[in-house]
């Protein structure tokens, strides 16, 4: 019996149908290749069909990783029509020694937290195909790129250098640093995501624009760190909370290979502590824009993606501002992007207000973490729910629970079916 007859559910249909071989995409239409955090936990996921086919998503990835360690955001398939999708890779000119096609930035690093599920999904099935030993180095390259090439603030975080990198693009949280870029010409470029997807759900030509323009800028400087003069440069709590995540993640790969453990620790206790010292206010964590050293004075899920964080010291403040009248965790579906009283809400617009299942698996986790059983298993069957119902979209709208984007999206699947079936 195939995988595919072993579990007929509709979550698996959806992961069977989004993979290409070694890899999934997160959607064929409106992005058909490998996304970097889509990956991660795609292949949280995909441990419950096929563990092997989880260390496999996650192997693909790693294959399009530099050599100074950064794992880019997108990982080009070589069977796609070459504008399928764009940015695509006559734009980002970027390959690794081995000839791999990629992206130039990058996204939250949520990859050793993936890999140590996957690895536990069947230690066996690691073991034989050295899975942990085979992605640890790796995993430990793209960690120390981030931390020793991107403290951009100096302050021991990450600073991302693109909206995109945040995993949460069209977030109101860039809106004042964006206004600063100046757009790549209206006809310069031709957007494809808008050929799949409603105008009124992606963000605007303008914002595209600025997008396009700063990755230009970081390609024209060779991806180098130092050289580029970056016009956008954020610490953003969600980024630097998977970070963390990520590091206590690998303390435990560590320990699995008889290695020390301690160094890790130790990064995820001076992360935490530069996180809390450097982006706690008002309740909650909010991005540092590195131009003006100012907190953003926009509230977004980013800033609640710290609930997942082990021993958090303010975890307890953090939870009443999810559960306050910004979020209403546990009163509209799932956790809405940006805060339902904020000027810039939209409950349908791409990161600017609608739910996300992504950022609601973190916030569950962290709920279970923090002991939390009524919220978690609220949150669960809100998810459970909402993905059944809306064909696995993309995102929904907070208050009705409409579905948003794309459909037969792959990573609403993987988490849902990761919600059902993990014993957390
Ligand atoms: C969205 O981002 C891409 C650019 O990376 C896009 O809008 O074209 C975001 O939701 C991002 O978080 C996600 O990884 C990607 C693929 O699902 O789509």
């Amino acid at each position: 019996m195939t995988i595919e007859e072993a579990d007929p559910s509709a979550a698996a249909r959806v992961l069977f149908g989004n993979w290409t071989g070694r890899s999934t995409v997160p959607s064929h239409s409106l992005y058909p290749h490998q996304w970097s955090w889509d990956s991660a936990f795609i292949a949280i996921g995909l441990r419950h069909l096929s563990p092997q086919r989880a260390q496999v998503e996650l192997e693909s990835l790693f294959e399009s990783q530099w050599a100074d360690g950064r794992i880019p955001h997108i990982n080009f398939s070589p069977s796609v029509p070459r504008d399928a999708y764009f940015p695509g890779p006559d734009f980002w000119q970027a390959s690794t020694p081995s000839g791999v096609e990629t992206s130039g930035i990058v996204q939250p690093p949520v990859h050793a937290l993936a890999v140590w599920l996957a690895h536990q999904a069947d230690e066996q099935e690691s073991v034989r195909r050295n899975f942990l030993a085979g992605a640890y180095p790796k995993l430990v390259a793209w960690h120390a790129y981030l931390r020793e090439h991107r403290d951009l603030g100096g302050r021991g975080l990450v600073a991302i250098v693109h909206p995109w990198e945040s995993g949460m693009d069209n977030s109101p949280a860039w809106d004042k640093a964006l206004a600063r870029v100046e757009p790549a010409p209206a006809g310069s470029f031709t957007r494809r995501d808008t050929d799949h997807a409603e105008d009124a759900d992606r963000p605007t030509d303008l914002d595209y624009g600025r997008y396009v323009q700063l990755a230009a800028t970081y390609r024209d400087h060779r991806y180098d760190d130092a050289a580029t003069p970056f016009a956008f440069a954020l610490e953003d709590p969600c980024f630097n909370a998977l970070l963390i995540a990520s590091e206590h993640a690998l303390a435990s790969v560590a320990k699995a290979l008889s290695l020390d453990p301690a160094p890790h620790l130790q990064a995820a206790a001076e992360l935490t502590a530069a996180l809390v010292k450097e982006l706690f206010a008002d309740g909650i964590f909010r991005s540092r824009d590195l131009a003006d050293g100012e907190l953003v004075a926009a509230d977004t899920v980013a800033g609640l993606i710290p609930l997942l964080i082990d021993k958090l010291p303010v975890a307890t403040e953090l939870l009443t501002t999810a559960r306050g009248p910004r979020f209403r965790l546990g009163e509209v579906r799932m956790v809405p992007s940006y805060d339902l009283t904020g000027p810039a809400f939209e409950p349908g617009r791409y990161w600017r207000g609608p739910s996300w299942f992504n950022t609601a698996w973190l916030i569950h986790r962290g709920l279970v973490g923090l002991g939390q059983a009524e919220l978690a298993d609220a949150l669960r069957t809100d998810v459970l729910e909402l993905a059944a119902a809306t064909d696995f979209a993309e995102y929904v709208d907070p208050y009705t629970g409409e579905a948003r984007g794309a459909r037969d999206f792959s990573w609403t699947a993987a988490l849902a079916l990761d919600l059902e079936r993990a014993q957390l």
